[in-house]
């Protein structure tokens, strides 16, 4: 049998790395795009790398970038893909206020550029497509929990550019037959999370203030509720979506919501720490009330958590809790990891992490401020 080709899009980032390891380990041959930049950023996927020069390469990166519709139609006719994975975007939320009009043309019309190379090139029978959709077109919304049928109301310019994608992905489905879907998917997290999303803030400090290589944690807002799962349980379900007889838009989400103030707790609670805090709002601290193990040398009283309004956005999303019925019916989705576990591994990951920084600081070899 002849191997299935996808191309990803964003496969140097949390989603790709994880999906890129997922279809190859399916039988495909992986095709990703990736962004040129003046430092390598292929860490991700580094352990996927296939020496061109070898035999059977089932790997391959090429350079790209959404904005550029030249090069999406060349690589899109290059690669003849059967399934197109469109993960790439400018996926921070608090940054596309302050990046708006590339957010849209890279998270908007980034979408549209593909969709359109697949119809000019004549592989709208072949190719299918998949869309990274997004818990925030809900935004607003005080409807929970949230499923495939609850109106939209973006809150940033993230959002807003996901909701057009969201939209010309249905179009061109309704309009030419593709076999276009969007995957409308709930907070995912992971040790290869991006250091600047809340939950790897949170446990790369947690491990930083426990091996006593950082003083706090500073946060925006605490009441903010998220449905978080686990990214590798979510790229299984960008993959079943596509292997459906139908093209069809699904939630996936845990069905749990918990508070930002919370995930803080457990993440020090993983490592013995008891935390309680006191105030309200930007005055709000953490302190430690117990530290249960003693190669953490963290005194009772001492503040570590503090919250900075820089971090508070100009819109807020509050609450995120999504109803994944649909997929669990029609998909047989179901994740493998809750909070607990999704925490736990996160944690551990950034304890490793940390002691590594502090043997090479130990050593004389780095400096951490
Ligand atoms: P990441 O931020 O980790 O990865 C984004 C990827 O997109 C990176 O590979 C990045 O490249 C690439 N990228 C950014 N801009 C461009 C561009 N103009 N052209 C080409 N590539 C670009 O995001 P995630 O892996 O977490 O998310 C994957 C997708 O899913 C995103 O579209 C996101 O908006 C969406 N999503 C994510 C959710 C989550 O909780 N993680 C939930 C719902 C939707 P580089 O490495 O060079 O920066
Ligand atoms: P989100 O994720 O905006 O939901 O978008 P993020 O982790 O950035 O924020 C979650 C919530 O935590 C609050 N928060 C903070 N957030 C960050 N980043 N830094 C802080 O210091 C901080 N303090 C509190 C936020 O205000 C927010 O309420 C993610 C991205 O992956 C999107 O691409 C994706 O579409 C959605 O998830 C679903």
């Amino acid at each position: 049998m002849m191997s299935k080709v996808a191309l990803i899009t964003g496969i140097t980032g949390q989603d790709g790395a994880y999906l890129a390891e997922f279809l190859l380990n399916k039988g495909y041959i992986v095709h990703g795009l990736k962004r040129r930049s003046s430092l390598f950023n292929t860490e991700r996927i580094d352990h996927l790398y296939q020496d061109p020069h070898e035999k059977d390469v089932k790997f391959f990166l090429h350079y790209g970038d959404l904005t550029d519709s030249t090069n999406v139609i060349r690589l899109i006719q290059e690669v003849q893909a059967d399934e197109i994975y469109n993960l790439a975007a400018m996926s921070h939320v608090h940054v596309s206020f302050d990046t708006p009009e590339y957010t849209a043309n890279a998270d908007g019309l980034g979408t549209l550029r593909i969709l359109e190379a697949v119809r000019i090139l004549g592989l709208d029978k072949k190719t299918k497509i998949y869309q990274a959709s997004t818990s925030e077109l809900y935004g607003l919304v005080r409807e929970v929990p949230q499923n495939e049928n609850t109106p939209f109301y973006p809150r940033s310019p993230y959002a807003v550019a996901k909701l057009y994608a969201y939209w010309i992905t249905v179009n061109y489905r309704e309009a030419y037959g593709m076999f276009a879907c969007n995957g409308i998917l709930f907070n995912h997290e992971s040790p290869i999370r991006g250091e600047t999303f809340v939950t790897r803030k949170i446990t790369r400090a947690v491990a930083r203030i426990a091996l006593g290589l950082q003083e706090q944690l500073y946060l925006g807002n605490l009441n903010a509720k998220r449905d978080w799962g686990h990214a590798k349980d979510y790229v299984e379900a960008m993959w079943l979506i596509l292997q459906q007889e139908k093209p069809e838009d699904f939630v996936i989400a845990t069905g749990m919501t918990t508070e930002v103030r919370e995930f803080v707790r457990m993440a020090f609670a993983h490592l013995g720490i008891e935390i309680e805090f006191k105030g309200q709002k930007e005055e709000e601290r953490g302190y430690v009330i117990a530290c249960h193990d003693p190669q953490f040398q963290l005194p009772v009283g001492k503040e570590i958590v503090a919250v900075d309004s820089r971090y508070y956005r100009p819109a807020e999303v509050e609450v995120l809790l999504g109803d994944a019925t649909k997929a669990r019916k029609k998909l047989g989705w179901t994740p493998n990891y809750d909070l607990q576990s999704l925490v736990k591994e996160m944690v551990e990951h950034d304890l490793n992490e940390a002691r590594k920084a502090q043997y090479l600081q130990a050593g004389g070899f780095i400096h951490i401020k």
